[in-house]
């Protein structure tokens, strides 16, 4: 156990910096093993203190000076402490860091045998002394200087001089705009560039780089493409300019997490960047898209108006995953981006909000803020953005966000600040709304139903309740827009959508008019993050899954009458009939020529392990696993004829194209594929086995391979040392490889992934990898994972212990796995909790484990 109990950071205890920092200059001999770090600072006092107290970690300090003289300092693990100092002052200081031996990837690390940063959130008082926070706001002049091997040398802003000094040469960049020091980047190293240029709406020309591994420069085109039409989009939509002549990407491939949004020099993992048909899958191409346009658009939502504090993370966060959803619904397709933004949110924030992390989408104390980078104020804080949008209109939404650009450019501000741009531009009372982001939760709202039909009356019944949770035991009604339109039993519409609000705790509605028995659509595209229970029969949600016009609903009906039957079989009351009926309701959606194949894709997929795990309490993983399997055979059996038919006629020709519309005819297919996997015969076998064969892309090949593993056996095996020879030389490539082993449900498989741990190719010290392996197995493997006799918890805390003295930031991404104990069969629970005690026992656990592990102890 730690010896000292670690104090959390506060919301309520800010306060503003003692002093500002104006200018920064840093010098940089970049050397693997021992680069030198000078830093020039002009610092000016900002209240009445004449002590700075700066942040560092790791810092080997060599010298300290003010105004050109040599100042005493009291230097901690953690602070340099400078006392009686003039009302402003330049100083300066000079430290020695070691890349090399950097493996919690924070600060300034080598990946592939280049120098590069992370400074978000507190890297980079692993690079200099400095006030590492995120009000502290500076203009950057950054020189570096190393061998001429580190081919390019980059850093945010514009290149204002370089030269050559022997074996050595040197880059000088000057960024003009004021920015907190999370955003500093800087990259060194042999790189191939892609390059292209973009005209903004003011008519200037921007360089537009993409920088790779050698060789690899075609297989960033794709990334180029997203980043001109993010760039055009965000001019249309948002009216959103570029402000430097220059914009760079750079892909890394060890990162802990998915980008990062530096100014000017965008620095990527690999597994975001780089595509092409032969190695990419076509989620990796969405991803790649959407995540291309996040960075971009932090340029404004981050970076131009920045945070006050961590805290108000979801302000720029939760702002630009709104953007960035709007903007691939825009490129793919309103319904199917609106179908898996939803998806991903019940995964992952549906399950932090009912367990024992749960936290407000502006948290209030943290011991590490690394640990908040979560589901909650990402995607949570979209669908806020989202709801105030619905609730003010487009015109109010809009006049609210140009406020908000116009008031706050140039400033670290808070979310306070954002939300009265909007009361401001409106008129309108926004203080209930706020609630959304103090409150942790899902609210859960209910809808009953009275109808008269010799009125025509129907009387709505809206109530809301939302459970405590860790540190909130009473909760308050937050207003929701509830998006409502009626259909008849026949699927005829009886009413468009209207957005009712539901302001309190209970709310009666009535609507005339209603001709005809009503068939509710309510909450359609989602309108709300909430869980919906209405007092509807399911033959309604049948009239909902054949006819309703909203994509998005109709694509719930059918998760909801999946989910009710693979529940009701996992609890010992199975529905043979109701079963059938709901295969043949699918088999005729699928039928339906209107819709197109993404969405019935989506359709075919029956909801997901982890998700039916949160509507069972307790959880019994492996009857849902079962539960859920017997359905899939079944609709294997009533759809055999259809999905052959699909999988036969969707077969590709010509040339690839990696454009939503044939996406989702890879998509459609390899789901049938899949459903036909659940019943194996020797001709499914044979299909699977054509259909890795004649791949010739990865979405097909991974379609194909993972068919195969379901079916087991020979086949299967062959698959894979076919697969693993192919790629062995494309790390990325690899890295589905092992997450697809990580993910076969059948019995063997811990032993497999134990196996797998000690593969030549496996390398813990990269995050990609490890999360291929350990991350897969733990979070899309419910049925091995939580394997009864708690071999699968053992397994994931063995490497959380380990992996959290090399990189402690991607250890704790694994605790959450085991968070949930309380959710589960008691003797599951137990053993999840047993396996965190153990892991909040070891000696020196760093921070970002301890918060995690205690709180879901707690
Ligand atoms: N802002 C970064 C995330 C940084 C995570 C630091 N632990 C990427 C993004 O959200 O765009
Ligand atoms: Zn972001």
């Amino acid at each position: 156990m730690r010896t000292e109990t670690p104090q959390p950071v506060r919301l309520s205890d800010y306060t503003p910096p003692s002093h500002l920092i104006d200018t920064v200059h840093l010098d940089f001999d970049l050397q693997p093993g021992a680069t030198r770090v000078k830093a020039t600072l002009s610092v000016r006092r900002n209240g009445e203190s004449d002590t700075l107290v700066l942040d560092g970690e790791g810092l080997s300090t060599h010298r300290v000076r003010v105004d050109g003289q040599d100042h005493p300092f009291e230097e901690t693990a953690e602070t340099l402490t400078l006392t009686g100092l003039p009302e402003t002052f330049t100083l300066e200081t000079e430290v020695q860091i070691d890349p090399s031996g950097n493996t919690v990837l924070m600060g300034l690390y080598m990946s592939g045998g280049r120098f590069c940063t992370q400074c978000e959130a507190e890297g980079f008082r692993r690079i200099t002394w400095f006030l590492d926070r995120p009000d502290v706001l500076s203009r950057y002049t950054v020189r570096m200087e190393a061998d001429t091997a580190f081919h390019h040398l980059l850093a945010n802003g514009n290149l204002i001089d370089s030269g050559t000094l022997g074996a050595r040469h040197f880059a000088v960049w000057e960024d003009p705009f004021p920015k907190p020091c999370y955003l500093f980047a800087m990259v060194a190293g042999e790189l191939d560039a892609l390059e292209d240029s973009f005209t903004t709406m003011s008519g200037r020309a921007v360089a537009l780089k993409v920088f790779v591994d050698p060789g690899m420069a075609s297989r960033a085109e794709y990334a180029l493409d997203s980043l001109k039409r993010a760039m055009k989009w965000d001019e249309e939509v948002f009216g959103r300019e570029y402000d430097l002549d220059l914009f760079m990407i750079v892909a890394v491939r060890d990162f802990n997490f998915g980008a990062m949004e530096n100014k000017g020099l965008n620095i990527f993992n690999s597994s975001l960047l780089l595509a092409d048909a032969a190695t990419a899958t076509d989620m990796d191409y969405e991803r790649i898209e959407s995540v291309v346009a996040h960075e971009y658009f932090h340029n404004w939502t981050g970076d131009r108006i920045t945070c006050r504090d961590w805290f108000q993370l979801c302000l720029k966060e939760g702002l630009t995953v709104f953007r960035d959803q709007e903007f691939s619904a825009d490129m793919r397709g309103h319904a199917v981006q609106r179908i898996k933004d939803v998806k991903a949110l019940r995964a992952r924030q549906f399950p932090e909000d009912a367990g024992p992390l749960a936290h407000p989408v502006r948290p209030s104390s943290y011991l590490k803020i690394d640990n908040f980078y979560t589901a909650t104020i990402y995607e949570k804080g979209s669908e806020v953005i989202r709801m105030l949008k619905a609730l003010l209109g487009d015109e109010g939404f809009w006049a609210g966000m140009n406020l908000y650009f116009e008031r706050h450019d140039g400033e670290a501000t808070t979310v306070e600040a954002f939300i009265q741009c909007f009361a401001d531009a409106t008129g309108k009372d926004l203080d209930a709304f706020f609630g959304w982001y103090e409150q942790a939760g899902t609210p859960k709202v209910t809808i009953n139903r009275r109808y008269d039909a010799a009125t025509g009356q129907l009387e709505l019944t809206l109530k809301q309740v939302t459970a405590p949770t860790p540190g909130q035991p009473t909760k308050t009604a937050l207003p929701l827009p509830v998006a409502l339109g009626l259909l008849d039993e026949d699927g005829r519409v009886q009413a468009e959508t209207q957005i009712l609000v539901l302001d309190g705790a209970e709310t009666t509605i009535t609507l005339e008019g209603v001709k005809k028995t009503p068939v509710l659509s309510a909450l359609r595209g989602f309108s709300a993050p909430v869980k919906l229970e209405t007092d509807a029969p399911a033959d309604h949600d049948y009239v909902l899954l054949a006819a309703d016009t909203d994509q998005f609903n109709r694509w719930e009906s059918g998760q909801r009458l999946g989910s009710r039957l693979i529940l009701a079989r996992a609890a010992g009351e199975p529905d043979p009939a109701g079963e059938t009926r709901f295969a043949e309701a699918l088999g005729r959606a699928l039928d339906d020529q209107a819709a197109n194949d993404a969405f019935k894709a989506l359709l075919l997929s029956l909801p997901s392990e982890q998700d039916l795990a949160m509507e069972m309490q307790p959880a019994d993983p492996a009857a849902i696993h079962g539960a859920r399997d017997v359905l899939r055979g079944r609709l294997a059996e009533v759809l055999a004829d259809r999905l052959i038919r699909l999988h036969d006629a969707l077969a590709h020709a010509g040339a690839f194209s990696a454009d939503a519309e044939a996406a989702g005819r890879r998509a459609l297919r390899n789901a049938a594929l899949d459903l036909l996997t659940a019943r194996p015969s020797e001709a499914v076998i044979e299909r699977a086995r054509a259909h890795y064969g004649a791949a010739d892309n990865m979405t097909d090949a991974i379609g194909g391979l993972n068919a195969l593993i379901a079916l087991g056996g020979e086949a299967s095996d062959t698959a894979l040392s076919a697969f693993h020879a192919r790629w062995k030389h494309e790390p990325l490539v690899i890295d589905k490889w092992f997450a697809a082993q990580a993910r076969d449900p059948s019995e063997l498989a811990l032993g497999r992934v134990m196996g797998l741990t000690t593969h030549p190719d496996f390398d813990a010290k990269n995050p990609n990898r490890l999360r291929a392996l350990v991350g897969a197995f733990a979070s899309f493997n419910p049925a091995r994972f939580h394997d009864p006799d708690g071999s699968g918890y053992r397994f994931l805390a063995d490497w959380i212990i380990a992996t959290d003295k090399v990189n402690p930031m991607t250890a704790a991404r694994f605790v959450e796995a085991l968070g949930g104990w309380r959710r589960y069969r008691e003797d599951l629970g137990g053993k999840m909790r047993e396996q965190l005690q153990r892991i909040a026992a070891v000696e020196g656990l760093s921070k970002n484990v301890f918060e995690l592990a205690t709180k879901a102890l707690a």
